[in-house]
């Protein structure tokens, strides 16, 4: 048996075995390196954006971030391949953007814009694209699973090599969908990557009270389907984990379950102040905040320098101001045009007011 949890890396996880962590030397390329730090950097910086826009008035509906997070979101979504498809939840909007979403369309979503890829219909994370091979979050926890891990055993009789990557926290894995889903995902032989997001809370629920493995990926084991399990905050090594994973799964090996674990930085959404979260263990998470992270080993890898780094993160600030302002200025739909679109191909009530622009 390994020794105990190391405090100082995953604060607040004590009491139970190490983990089991994932090591890989794999050589990532600068520029990848330097990708990860950059859409870390973006994703937090558009939910950062999300949270003065929110406290205006101007979201429509709840806003759930991922703060803290992004490492798994970005580092997962980075490993994908052309083809793959990806079905990112609630804390993964870095992925989504990863995978195609552009920050104006989140915007305009989270604001309920007739410009937005739901055109006012949703108002916060379900939105897909599946020409982009984005599949919409179910906010049902685990519903996912099942769905994701169809299209990829579909994907897989047709012949293509490519996975189904989906997200599921630790609270949505005590879930009758996260057993049905995994146990048919095993028994078809589906190329599922599911990545269990153990950041230690479910809404005010912490762990101990939900669930009584000492680590999420003891589940794997129940369910006889390969269990990974990494540091969350490394986006690196998810980023390699997720790598393996596919290689696994694309040649046959079946599902794999990879349990990241992170931490997250702010309440369940901002409606919700998390006083129940001790603040030393929050101040102790951000001592490992992800980009922090990346942007000391960029720098000590002398991929760049802290003045650059700086300097590009002023211009990812700058950069977003047009796609919120272009929100902003667009209009709400139609209400006439509400009960169109429901069926596909069907006509809209009103003209698109995006195709016009697009198209
Ligand atoms: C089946 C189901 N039960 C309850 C909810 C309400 N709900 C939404 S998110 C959430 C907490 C989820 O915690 P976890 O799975 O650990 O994910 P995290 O929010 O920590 O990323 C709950 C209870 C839901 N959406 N679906
Ligand atoms: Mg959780």
């Amino acid at each position: 048996m390994a020794g105990s949890v190391d405090e100082s890396r995953f604060p607040g996880f004590g009491g139970r075995r190490a983990p089991d962590l994932f090591v890989s030397k794999k050589r990532i390329s600068k520029d990848l390196r330097k990708a990860l730090w950059r859409w870390m950097v973006t994703t937090r910086q558009v939910e950062a954006r999300l949270g003065i826009l929110y406290r205006q008035g101007k979201v429509v509906g709840g806003l759930y971030r991922g703060e803290g997070q992004e490492g798994v979101s970005v580092g997962s979504a980075l490993a994908l391949e052309d083809g793959d498809i990806c079905g990112p939840m609630i804390r993964d909007l870095g992925a989504n953007m990863v995978r195609g979403t552009p920050p104006r369309d989140v915007f305009c979503q989270y604001m309920a814009r007739a410009t937005g890829p739901t055109e006012g219909r949703d108002c916060n994370t379900h939105f897909g694209d599946h020409s982009k091979g984005i599949t919409a979050p179910i906010s049902m926890l685990g519903a996912l699973i099942p769905v994701v891990s169809g299209m990829a055993w579909a994907a897989q009789n047709q012949g293509q090599k490519v996975v189904g990557l989906t997200y599921i926290g630790d609270g949505g894995s005590s879930t009758g969908d996260f057993h049905e889903g995994l146990n048919m995902a095993v028994t078809l032989n589906s190329p599922l990557i599911l990545i269990l997001e153990n950041n230690g809370w479910a809404y005010s629920t912490p762990t101990s009270n939900q669930c009584g493995n000492e680590w999420f990926i003891d589940k794997a084991v129940g369910y006889g389907v390969r269990g990974i399990q990494v540091d969350g905050n490394c986006a690196e090594d998810v980023y390699r984990a997720v790598k393996e994973a596919r290689a696994h799964a694309v040649s046959g090996g079946g599902p794999v379950l990879i349990e990241a674990i992170t931490y997250r930085m702010n309440g369940h959404a901002d409606h919700d102040d998390a006083s129940y979260v001790p603040n030393e263990l929050r101040d102790a998470w951000r001592e490992r905040d992800p980009i922090t992270l990346q942007a000391q080993m960029l720098i000590e890898a002398g991929i760049a320098t802290a003045d650059e780094l700086e300097a590009e993160q002023q211009a990812i600030f700058d950069g977003l101001k047009e796609d919120y302002e272009f929100a902003l200025n667009s209009p709400t739909p139609e209400p006439v045009s509400a009960t169109g679109g429901v069926y596909f191909g069907e006509e809209r009530g009103l003209p698109d007011p995006r195709r016009g622009a697009r198209h």
